[in-house]
């Protein structure tokens, strides 16, 4: 490949820094790291950024219940994930913050554009909002009445606010993916937005006024800007733009990578980042992003890990156990591109086995050993050095032939994997080098070889192939695995030499080599002895979480502690349900007449889910007395019911006792 080929821009999502990320995070970050290391390497003037998306409802409800403020709980968080990326090495070229002054100013200008524009109006809200996901939803896009993204139930809100004149784009984005089919991949997703469209957009609230941490609307104070805006906004913040008072000529870098080539992200943002996103750049008369990719799930035991559910795969422990480059390994090769994969400990251990220390660890030690043991290390190019060209014999030129042309040809290939992320294939073909130069040990015997003085020069050369072999491995695994590379050219005796992508295209360029051989670059792993230790874990992790609330408290911290007096604050009462009916106008809501001594008042509860109305009835219940009255969807809900929950199934939370006594 030529040099200077031009820029390119690679963005991750902005991950949210509720709690420390999990490995589904890790594997988008790993799969952009090693997309900029082989665009750097292939001669692009490349701009990686990635950061943290620190606003929104769910993170200051974090904050509250852990007793911190919102910017002291981030902190605290994007420090734990800078030093994630750092332990792996993620060569990002920007890391933005949400919270940073260069991107609030820009978001507010942001909006003062679109609203310049004439896309921005003043409305009210009405919608189900989901907390997790911090996504509003209408009656149609909700599933089975719950969150169409994550499952979980949500609410009814509704409250003044902005909103951006999406459906006023729905033809100019229809024409978009009809004109630029590449503009969206995988195929599935861009027929899913399709479909999204021509159901009829509808305007986006891209403001909130219930809670405040966020980006004051420029101009309203009460209202600050709903997360989408604020998160979207970072891909061109981060360069500069737009320019605000006093930073005139800070968008040099806009200038010189947007539009970004391609921004990663999960599947179930896509549809932020292919309509959304698109349409605000439109309002604002901006390029659009060339390309939108969205990735598949990394699933635990068929369900999606998640860090609220709490059932997330640590990367810093899979790093302690089997070092960096084995994690990135195996989450390039094994999972492809756009779908959802599974994750077990067993899938990655027999991964890391037979494809590293069987194949790369055995082909760099089986070569080493041999040119220490019977050149000791010193091996030339043949005609050079000590040693003359051997004539061969017809199998020998094959072999030597059929090695040699395997691997100047693995470049072009992995190259066109990558062309379309296709990480799994590109690993796949550096394997059939690895292999064949593995094969390649068995066909010349190299042991054999070093019995006979007649055939020193052979020897020689069958070592020079295989160290040439292993340069050339070391070229095309570098975007993957930089430290395994760098290992390998330190065994071959290039340790400090640059890394060239053309260099993986030439064979017999080196004139010698010196090697050495290492420790073995990834130990054989005892599996089932392996498995047991990860489970012996993983049950020590669960019962520390299960241990009492003071032992447990730094593992599983749960919510912030509080004062008696704030508990006793809240007035307990036996109730007993003497009538319960589904909510006219809301599938999730029972409507209780609950009977409290002489009192008997209506409270109702989202739990139309798990009970049938005349399961309820006759059950003494706990209520909660003074929580203030609402009205939910038109009825007038007065106190709270008490009920138990395992995260899926609810149980009430009942008594003997008769209705009317305190509970204290
Ligand atoms: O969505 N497997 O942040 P986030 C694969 N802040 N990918 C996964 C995953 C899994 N198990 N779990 C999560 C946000 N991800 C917003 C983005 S961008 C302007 C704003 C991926 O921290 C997920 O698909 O919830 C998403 O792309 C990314 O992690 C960030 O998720």
């Amino acid at each position: 490949m030529a040099k200077d080929r031009g820029k390119y821009y690679i963005t991750t999502p902005i991950y949210y820094p509720s709690s420390n990320l999990h490995i589904g995070h890790t594997y988008c970050t790993v799969m952009a790291d090693a997309m900029a290391r082989f665009k750097r390497l292939a001669g692009y003037d490349v701009m990686f950024l990635t950061g943290t998306d620190e606003h929104g409802q769910k993170i200051q409800k974090i904050a509250d219940e852990a007793g911190l403020s919102p910017q002291a709980h981030v902190d605290k968080i994007v420090e734990g994930i800078i030093e994630l990326w750092k332990t792996m090495e993620i060569s990002y070229d920007d890391f933005i913050r949400t919270t940073e002054e260069r991107h609030v100013k820009r978001v507010q200008e942001i909006f003062r554009r679109i609203n310049a524009a004439g896309d921005i109006y003043k409305g009210a809200y009405e919608g189900w909002y989901c907390t997790p996901c911090e996504s509003f939803w209408t009656d149609t896009q909700l599933v089975d009445g719950k969150c169409p993204d994550c499952g979980r139930p949500v609410e009814k809100a509704k409250e003044d606010a902005y909103f951006f004149r999406l459906s006023a784009y729905a033809d100019r984005l229809l024409e978009l993916f009809a004109t630029n089919p590449g503009f969206l991949e995988p195929e599935s997703r861009r027929n899913e937005m399709v479909a999204f469209i021509n159901q009829g957009l509808e305007d986006l609230c891209i403001s909130r006024s219930s809670f405040d941490w966020g980006i004051p609307v420029p101009g309203d104070e009460g209202q600050v800007i709903y997360v989408w805006l604020d998160a979207l906004s970072n891909y061109i913040t981060a360069l500069g733009f737009p320019a605000v008072d006093g930073t005139d000529g800070e968008d040099e870098k806009y200038r010189k990578y947007w539009p970004a080539d391609v921004h990663l992200v999960g599947k179930e943002i896509v549809r932020f980042h292919s309509i959304i996103w698109p349409a605000m750049l439109m309002s604002m008369n901006e390029p659009l992003p060339k390309q939108v990719l969205g990735h598949g799930w990394l699933l635990l035991d068929g369900g999606k890990m998640s860090k609220s559910k709490g059932n997330v795969v640590d990367p810093v422990k899979l790093i302690e156990r089997y070092g960096v480059d084995a994690l990135k390994y195996f989450l390039l090769r094994e999972y492809t591109f756009g779908q959802d994969g599974l994750f077990t400990n067993e899938v990655l251990l027999n991964r890391l086995n037979a494809d590293l220390a069987n194949d790369l660890g055995n082909l760099l030690s089986r070569t080493t050993g041999m040119a220490e043991k019977f050149q000791g290390g010193a091996v030339y190019k043949p005609g050079t050095g000590d040693y003359g060209e051997p004539a061969l014999d017809e199998a020998g030129s094959l072999v030597d032939s059929d090695l040699k042309s395997v691997a100047v040809s693995v470049a072009a290939t992995v190259e066109a994997h990558m062309d379309v992320f296709a990480f799994n294939h590109a690993l796949e073909e550096i394997w059939v080098l690895i292999r064949r130069s593995n094969k390649y040990i068995d066909e010349t015997a190299p042991w054999a070889l070093a019995k006979d003085p007649a055939a020193a020069d052979r020897l020689n050369q069958v070592l020079y192939n295989l160290s040439e072999a292993l340069r050339i491995v070391s070229i095309l695994i570098y975007p993957f695995m930089h430290y395994s590379s760098a290992e390998i050219r330190r065994q071959l005796g290039l340790a400090g030499s640059q890394v060239a992508w053309a260099d993986a295209q030439a064979f017999g360029i080196c004139e010698s080599y010196a090697l050495t051989k290492g420790e073995a670059l990834f130990p054989r792993i005892d599996v089932e002895a392996e498995l047991e230790a990860l489970e012996a874990e993983a049950a020590a992790a669960a019962a520390a979480a299960e241990a009492p609330a003071a032992e447990a408290a730094e593992a599983a911290p749960g919510k912030a502690e509080i004062e008696y007096d704030d508990f006793d604050k809240i007035d307990f009462k036996v109730g007993k349900i003497v009538e319960a009916r589904r909510h006219p106008d809301a599938d999730k809501l029972l409507i209780f007449q609950v009977k409290i001594g002489a009192e008997t008042r209506q409270i109702i509860s989202g739990v139309a889910g798990s009970f049938a109305p005349e399961d309820c009835v006759g059950r003494n219940v706990i209520v909660v007395m003074n929580l203030k009255a609402r009205k939910l969807r038109g009825e007038e809900s007065k106190g709270m019911l008490l009920f138990a929950e395992d995260g899926e199934r609810l149980a009430f939370v009942t008594t003997d006792a008769p209705d009317g006594e305190t509970v204290s």
